[in-house]
C-alpha cells in the first residue's frame, strides 16, 4: 500500500475495549486525530512524485532518503500513521492476554518474565516527557529491546521492527485518566491482543 494512504478501519467497535478505553477516546483518536496524520501524509507526498511509490515502511525505514523539504512531515504524519496502524491491530479485543510460544520464551530469556516485561514498557512511558510512544520491538539482530520514541517517531526509522506500541500522547487517555499516565499504562495490559504481538514477532 501506497500514496495515497486511506485510514485504516479498526475492525471492531469503539467501545469495545471499555473501560480500560472509552469509546469516545477512540473515537476522537481514531477518526480525528489518525484521520488528520493520514492526510498530512498525503499532502507532504503530493509534493514529492518520486516516492508516492514506497510503502510506508519503505518511507519511514529510508527516512534519509525522503526528500529534506517533507522528511520532518514524513517523520511525523508517516509515524503517525503507522504507529496507530499498528496500535489499533495489537489492541483488538481477544486473543491471547499474555505472550505465548517463542514469543513468550524470547521474553523470559531477555527481561526475564511477563511481569518485568510489563514494568519496563510501563516504565518507559512513565518517564517519556511530553508526547510519544513506548515500544516492544525487534532490534537489526533479532533481539528483543524495550524503549520509548518522542513525539510520532517510528522504531522503523532505526531499523527495527516494532510489535507492541503504546501511545502515551495525552489524546490517547486524558479524557478516561485524566492526568494519570501511570494508571492507563496499568491498565493498558488488560487490551493487549499477544496472538497478534506475536504474529508480528
Ligand atoms: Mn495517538
Amino acid at each position: 500500500m501506497s500514496y495515497p494512504f486511506k485510514l485504516p478501519d479498526l475492525g471492531y467497535d469503539k467501545g469495545a475495549l471499555e473501560p480500560t478505553i472509552d469509546a469516545k477516546t477512540m473515537e476522537l483518536h481514531h477518526d480525528k486525530h489518525h484521520a488528520a496524520y493520514v492526510n498530512n501524509l498525503n499532502a507532504a507526498l503530493e509534493k514529492a512524485p518520486e516516492i508516492q511509490s514506497w510503502s510506508i515502511e519503505d518511507l519511514l525505514g529510508k527516512i534519509a532518503q525522503v526528500p529534506e523539504a517533507i522528511r520532518q512531515a514524513v517523520i511525523n504524519n508517516g509515524g503517525g500513521h503507522h504507529n496507530h496502524t499498528l496500535f489499533w491491530d495489537i489492541l483488538t479485543p481477544g486473543g491471547s492476554k499474555a505472550p505465548t510460544g517463542k514469543l513468550a520464551e524470547a521474553i523470559n530469556a531477555t527481561f526475564g518474565s511477563f511481569d518485568e516485561l510489563k514494568a519496563k514498557m510501563s516504565q518507559a512511558g512513565a518517564t517519556r516527557f511530553g508526547s510519544g510512544w513506548s515500544w516492544l520491538v525487534k532490534d537489526g539482530s533479532g533481539k528483543l529491546q524495550i524503549y520509548s520514541t518522542p513525539n510520532q517517531d517510528s522504531p522503523l526509522m532505526q531499523g527495527h521492527t516494532p510489535l507492541l506500541g503504546i501511545d502515551v500522547w495525552e489524546h490517547a487517555y486524558y479524557l478516561n485518566y485524566h492526568n494519570r499516565r501511570p494508571d492507563y499504562l496499568t491498565a493498558i495490559w488488560d487490551v493487549i491482543n499477544w496472538d497478534k504481538v506475536g504474529a508480528k514477532f
